[in-house]
């Protein structure tokens, strides 16, 4: 048993015992080159900090974490996964570490990451036993690494061992003498808990809800698994709900109607008898990853609708959230909560999104066969009540660098920049100050830097400059015209991102026969390709998308203001005024120095074409292949031999 450090004076006016887990060895959980990373032992330090300085952690029974036994966590995770996870800290993996980290996706591995993961797991199972039996009210858990990624035989996104799964999985098959039969596990994290939601996908006796940033399938971890089409399955179908946002953003409006609508009327028939939190603070407003606002009295509020069930036999414990002042004041206004059902004073002024409630909708019929109670409709006088989606961007939510240079900020300056955060997000935007102007595009948009990354032939630098300065390469079937403005480049970097590169159709008018390089539209990280970045301004990258997909007409600009914030909310936006091009599909891939990475390939539909047979897959001409290994060798990143390996794979490779 973990010891109990110190037991609070307790709350007992009203006999409320509140359990908290805090361990300073689950900070030796770090990168191995202190490279900055979001998800740092600062996190639980200051959750930690915070609930000490408010008092808060005085009233509790607090405990030191205890490592989950093998045997408690086996029945989730895969035996290989589980050795791993014991034995890589350990000397013999020094070398390997490294490398098997990069393998996974979003991992990173040190000496200390084993002890962490198995302390993060055992703590949970420690006060979710405690809170079955009764001993604790309720209870807290801080924990690192995060669990709600980590599948039965993969870690990923931060997490190593799914904790709240283990946990879950330990009350219900190893103590049923406890009698909780039905749990519920709340996952209020940013992120779609994948893992968890794996775990008991056939398991009627959990409900797993989760509530996260989907985005059509392109935020985090950018899988079709958090759609709410995704209901579980055979005993178990009814009892996954996924409410996926459709855009960032997302504030205690739209947490609170998808509780008032979604989740409490499931709860009630469901009858939980606990309920587990996955309590990620990545919604919460100034989080650099997550892009949303939820405020303290937004997650107190969740809370205290969740403690009316289950007799109020709630645990919490930490996922993601990656702002420190945010997931400090979000976990001390949860912790008031437990200790004396007292919210955080605030209020919700704004209306939920008009997505909000069309999501809440798509949820309710997906599974109102299941739960009788979603049958009713929803009063239309409610649905009416919204907040229109701003069109400017004001604030980057994308993932990248800028992340880090945002945490780095956050870090040091938190006080300043929530009171920066605070009012900004309280900017009502008008549209009409975004409108544009046709005779004055191009002075306009000569003022906008983007990136421009190129995966084919343009990584060779003579070639990309045609499309600057005019003319033709060797190989070229014409000469380019060149944009109108005719300053190069301001800078090149290289970069890989994770989607696949491949090669296809018969013949351009460009190359002649043999195929051209293109993206899959959607990221895999199992793909590795290497891109080169060009800084160019808005205005030249529209000249350069005209020249890619050869139109004629250069009177207009093919991806204006509005479509360059659209591509940043979205992730691609597929050029309506060519219909033809091989090219018209601008991906979004993030930013680099807080500019905007734009690349263009062929659109989703095409790729299903590619994989039909519709269009050819065809390896691309020697002329072709040769531009390709120019420019990576003379970017410096291959040999010739190297380069051309690369190609061929690529080009060997099936959809
Ligand atoms: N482009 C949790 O919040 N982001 N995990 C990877 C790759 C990973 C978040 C970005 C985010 C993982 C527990
Ligand atoms: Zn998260």
């Amino acid at each position: 048993m973990a010891t109990e450090v110190a037991s609070g004076r307790g709350n007992s006016k009203i006999g409320k015992r509140v359990g908290l887990v805090y361990d300073e060895r689950m900070c030796k959980h770090r990168t191995p080159d202190e490279e900055p990373h979001p998800e740092n032992p600062n996190r639980i330090r200051v959750i930690w900090n915070k609930l000490h300085s408010a008092g808060i952690a005085q009233r509790c029974v607090v405990f030191s974490a205890k490592e989950a036994e093998d045997k408690y966590i086996l029945p989730v995770h895969g035996k290989d996964h589980v050795n791993l996870i014991r034995n890589v800290s350990s000397k013999q993996y020094d070398s390997r570490r490294k490398r098997i980290a990069a393998r996974l996706n979003s991992i990173y591995l040190n000496e200390g990451s084993s002890e962490a993961a198995y302390l993060a797991a055992g703590s949970v199972i420690d006060v979710a036993e405690r809170v079955a039996k009764g001993e604790l009210s309720s209870a807290f858990a801080i924990v690192r690494p995060p669990g709600h990624h980590a599948e039965r035989d993969e870690a990923m996104g931060f997490c190593l061992y799914n904790n709240v799964a283990i946990a879950t999985n330990y009350i219900l098959n190893e103590r049923s003498e406890l009698g909780v039969k039905k749990i519920l596990i709340v996952d209020w994290d940013i992120h779609h808990g994948n893992g968890t939601q794996k775990m008991f996908w056939k398991d009627p006796r959990v409900l797993f809800f989760s509530v996260h940033r989907h985005e059509f399938g392109s935020f985090y971890p950018a899988n079709d698994e958090g759609d709410y089409t995704m209901i579980g399955e055979g005993p178990g179908a009814g009892y996954n709900i996924n409410v996926p946002w459709e855009n960032g953003r997302c504030g205690d409006a739209d947490y609170l109607a998808v509780w008032d609508h979604m989740l409490m009327p499931v709860a009630r028939e469901f009858n939980p008898d606990m309920i587990m939190v996955s309590a990620g603070f990545d919604a919460a407003m100034g989080d650099p990853l997550g892009g949303c606002r939820v405020t303290p009295y937004g997650y107190s509020v969740m809370l205290k609708k969740l403690m009316d069930f289950a007799k109020g036999k709630v645990v919490l414990a930490l996922e993601g959230g990656y702002n420190l002042a945010s997931i400090a004041n979000s976990a001390l206004a949860c912790m008031e909560v437990l200790l004396d059902d007292k919210v955080t004073p605030g209020s919700t002024e704004a209306y939920p999104f008009e997505s909000t409630w069309r999501v809440i909708q798509a949820v309710r019929r997906k599974l109102k066969s299941f739960w009788p109670t979603l049958s009713e409709e929803l009063p239309t006088k409610l649905m009416s009540q919204i907040t229109p989606l701003p069109q400017i961007v004001i604030s980057s939510d994308s993932e990248g660098e800028d992340e880090e240079v945002a945490q780095i900020l956050l870090d040091r300056f938190p006080e300043v920049l929530q009171d920066i955060i605070q009012p900004l997000s309280a900017l009502k935007v008008n549209d009409s100050d975004n409108v544009q102007t046709s005779s004055s595009w191009r002075s306009d948009f000569s003022k906008v830097d983007i990136w421009y990354a190129s995966f084919g032939s343009n990584m060779w630098k003579p070639r990309f400059l045609c499309y600057i300065e005019g003319g033709q390469m060797e190989g070229m079937q014409k000469e380019c015209s060149g944009s109108m403005d005719k300053s190069p480049p301001k800078e090149i970097l290289w970069k890989t991102y994770a989607h696949q590169l491949f090669f296809g159709r018969e013949s351009t008018k460009m190359w002649g026969p043999g195929g051209v390089a293109f993206i899959h539209p959607k990221s895999n990280h199992q793909d590795e390709t290497y891109l080169c970045l060009y800084r160019i301004t808005f205005e030249q990258f529209n000249d350069v998308l005209h020249q890619e997909n050869i139109t004629g007409s250069m009177d207009f600009p093919l991806l204006d203001l509005t479509g360059l914030s659209s591509v940043q909310e979205k992730g691609s936006i597929t050029l309506e005024a060519v219909k033809s091009g091989c090219y018209r599909n601008v991906l979004y891939l993030g930013k680099v120095h807080g500019i905007p990475v734009l690349t263009m390939t062929c659109t989703l539909s095409d790729v299903e074409g590619f994989k039909s047979g519709k269009f050819p897959l065809r390896a691309p001409s020697r002329e072709y292949t040769n531009t390709l290994v120019r420019g990576l060798v003379e970017g410096g990143l291959f040999s010739e031999e190297e380069a051309k390996a690369y190609i061929d794979e690529a080009a060997s490779k099936s959809l």
